[in-house]
Parts: C-alpha cells; sequence; structure tokens
C-alpha cells in the first residue's frame, strides 16, 4: 500500500496575479517515493458568507509544512475520506480558518492526484472506479460582468451552453465560433475591450439586458440555432447586489424589489433562450429562491446559496434544483463529493466549477468526469487557467472513446 512520505507546500502565483499555494505530496512503499501528486487552491472574487476561509498564504504554506505534514505523514493515500476526515478534525474550526481552506483544498487535491498516479490511473479513472463515465456539458462565459470586472455591469456571467451539440468536442468547436463572433461585433462598434477575469470580454453595453441581445446575435453570426444548438445560462450573483433588502442594478440606476427582480428574470426567460439561472437572489433569501425556482421551469443553481455545503443542500427544499460545486468553498475533496451525493439526492443537478481565480490545475475537469457530474463551468475561452481545464476534457474524451457515456447535452436541456 502507497503511503504518505512527503508533504510539502509552496507559494504560486494566479491568474490575477495573486499568490496562493500549491500542495505537493509524495507517496511511496518504505522510504522509496513511488508518486507525486500536486494541486494549486482557487481563490473566488464573489464568495458566498458561509464560505469555508482561506488564511494569507505564508500561514497556509507553514501550515502545510508544519502541522498536516507531520499529521497525514505515513497515512494510507488511498483512503481519501480517511485523509479529509484527519484534516478536518486536525483545523477543529467550523469554517476550516485554523488551518486555511487554501491548505486543506491543496492538501485534499494533491493527495487525490497522487493516489491516482501511484495506481498508474488518471484521477477521473481513479475516481470512477468501476463505473463508466462521460463528458460534462460545459458553460462557457462569453461577457464577464459583476465582481469580474468592476460591476462595469451587475450579471456576473453571460454564458453559454452547446444545448444541441453531441460531444464535447463540438460542444468546444461551437463555442470558439460563438466566441470569435462576439468579439467581431464588439469591434465592429468600436467596443472591444479586452477581457474580464474569467477571459470573458470586457462587457461595453449601456443595460444588462443589451449583452443578453447581443449574445444571441452572436450565436446567430456564428451560423448556430439560438435555443436549438446553443442557448444560455446567466450567474446573476445576486448576493453582489443585495443592499438594505433590495437589488441594486447600478449600470440602470436601479433598485429592484426580490418581487420586481423574479419578474424580470421571468422575462428574461421568456424573451431569450436562457436555459439556467445561478444566484438568482441574495444567498439568504431562501423564499425568493423557492418561489423564483418554483416559476422559472428551468435549471436554478445554488453557487452561494449552498457554499457546496453538504448540509445546506440536505435542508434546501426546493429552492434551486441543482448545486454548483467548488471544493475550495468547503475545503476538501470528500465533502465536495458528499455535497454531490447529498444533490443527487434531492434530485438536483450538479456543476462543477472553477473560481475567477485560477492557475494551470485541471483537478476539476477530472472530479467532474470521475463522480458523473453532468456540467462543467470553468470561465471564458480565452487565457490558459481556463483552457487548460477544457483541452483536458478533450484529452480525456479522446481517452474514453467509444467506452464513453453518451454526451448529455441534448438529454439534460430538451428544446423548450
Ligand atoms: C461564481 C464564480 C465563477 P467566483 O460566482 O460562480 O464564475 O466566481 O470564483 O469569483 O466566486
Ligand atoms: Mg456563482
Amino acid at each position: 500500500m502507497a503511503r504518505i512520505i512527503e508533504i510539502k507546500g509552496r507559494r504560486v502565483w494566479d491568474s490575477r496575479g495573486r499568490p496562493t499555494v500549491e500542495a505537493e505530496v509524495v507517496v511511496g512503499r518504505g522510504t522509496t517515493p513511488l508518486a507525486v501528486g500536486r494541486a494549486i487552491a482557487p481563490a473566488g472574487a464573489s464568495t458566498g458568507a458561509g464560505e469555508a476561509k482561506s488564511v494569507e498564504v505564508g500561514q497556509a504554506v507553514r501550515n502545510i509544512n508544519t502541522r498536516i505534514r507531520d499529521a497525514l505523514r505515513a497515512m494510507s493515500v488511498t483512503d481519501q475520506h480517511a485523509l479529509d476526515r484527519r484534516l478536518i478534525e486536525l483545523d477543529g474550526s467550523a469554517d476550516k480558518s485554523r488551518l486555511g481552506a487554501n491548505a486543506m483544498v491543496a492538501v485534499s487535491l494533491a493527495c487525490a492526484h497522487a493516489a491516482a498516479a501511484s495506481l498508474k490511473k488518471p484521477l477521473w479513472r481513479h475516481l470512477a472506479g468501476e463505473r463508466r463515465v462521460g463528458l460534462p456539458v460545459p458553460q462557457i462565459q462569453i461577457f464577464g460582468g459583476g465582481a469580474h470586472a468592476r460591476g462595469r455591469v451587475d450579471v456576473q456571467d453571460y454564458m453559454i451552453v452547446c444545448t444541441g451539440a453531441g460531444s464535447f468536442a463540438e460542444a468546444l468547436e461551437w463555442t470558439a465560433q460563438v466566441y470569435a463572433a462576439a468579439g467581431a461585433r464588439l469591434a465592429k462598434r468600436g467596443a472591444l475591450q479586452g477581457v474580464a477575469d474569467e477571459g470573458g470580454y470586457w462587457p461595453a453595453f449601456k443595460t444588462n439586458e443589451e449583452a443578453l441581445a447581443e449574445l444571441v446575435g452572436a450565436i446567430a453570426d456564428a451560423g448556430l440555432e439560438p435555443g436549438t444548438d446553443v442557448s444560455i445560462a446567466l450567474d446573476i450573483a445576486a448576493s453582489q447586489l443585495y443592499r438594505g433588502g433590495s437589488y441594486h442594478f447600478a449600470l440602470e440606476n436601479r433598485t429592484l424589489s426580490a418581487e420586481q427582480l423574479h419578474a424580470m428574470l421571468l422575462r428574461w426567460i421568456e424573451r431569450y433562450p436562457i436555459v439556467s439561472i445561478e444566484d438568482p437572489f441574495a444567498e439568504h433569501d431562501a423564499a425568493a429562491m423557492r418561489a423564483f425556482t418554483k416559476a422559472a421551469g428551468i435549471q436554478v443553481v445554488g453557487d452561494d446559496f449552498f457554499v457546496t455545503n453538504e448540509q445546506k443542500v440536505r435542508n434546501a427544499d426546493g429552492a434551486c434544483n441543482a448545486v454548483l460545486l467548488k471544493p475550495n468553498q468547503v475545503g476538501t475533496v470528500s465533502e465536495t463529493l458528499a455535497c454531490w451525493q447529498a444533490a443527487r439526492d434531492a434530485g438536483y443537478r450538479g456543476i462543477v466549477s472553477a473560481r475567477s481565480g485560477e492557475t494551470e490545475d485541471v483537478s476539476i475537469v477530472h472530479l467532474a468526469v470521475g463522480w458523473g457530474v453532468p456540467q462543467l463551468k470553468v470561465g471564458s475561452f480565452s487565457r490558459s487557467e481556463r483552457m487548460a481545464k477544457w483541452n483536458e476534457g478533450l484529452r480525456i474524451e479522446e481517452a474514453l472513446g467509444a467506452k464513453a457515456l453518451p454526451y448529455p447535452a441534448r438529454r439534460l436541456f430538451k428544446p423548450r
């Protein structure tokens, strides 16, 4: 059995040029090294209040190199559950603030990589065990807004879902066409001003709704059918807009009550081919979420609302019908998996998601495939911290070949 013989933390840099923490886990038999696993903690900008807390990067590195290293050394690397339980006990806080969620998630993921490497398997295969798996359906950002674009528009993510694509590779082909067409439309009116944090175009729009109309235009310009081939997904990240009981849309200088926001989103769903909305209301407003999920008839995703917390999903009672899964929101691989299990028990869908601060780390793609989570959100179709993940999906799709489960886009998003 491969046991952990060394753990090392180091300070590295993320896609926003901010420091973050990387963990390296060496496993072996006796003192002979067999395999190494490595992972880097990402970081959010629009973070939920209930997220596990990170500590300062220098402190996270020290925690890995001392307390975590001492606690996990000699443990079996293939027992992820026991390793994560040990990390949780060692931290001992309710919000991971002693060891730091950044230190914990880097180590937890690095252990998973090391376990797979010691078995000479890709991580997705190791996680899948004997189960048949396939590729997830991507949600890909075209315009970035909200906290990722200094509030230039209020809505955070304008994304596409290639609802009619027959494979992951085809979804990326179509996305490349839509991304190029959207850029060309902005350039034509002199509004191409670079990209936001996740690689989506900087949102030079007069209203939040104008971006929706432009997105439909870009899909059509790309020669694809809006609503059939390619549909729209939004992340409102509404907690960021919530002030004193209502929602402030700064771009239009409007303040909406929950009821008015509900009505506006239903109007958008009627006018545009929207198949998914994330965090339509603030993270504490379960009643508004529940009413909207009931009325909308589309996928409603909880991100800040669930913060990848198993218990919050178990208590949700129909607020949302899908869960965003971000390992660093909760701190360990096992707790992320438990949240996905809770989602499945409740009949909710799942989407594994990256953060706005990312790196070359592609672990989340392996989690989505290995756990059979049918959707994946990684940001846009530019910047290599995003492309690394899309490209990893292509490699996995190629490796699976004819053994892959049918690509689930058309099943998940039947035309309305
Ligand atoms: C989100 C993510 C990714 P952040 O809100 O879903 O878009 O953003 O990592 O800033 O929380
Ligand atoms: Mg979100």
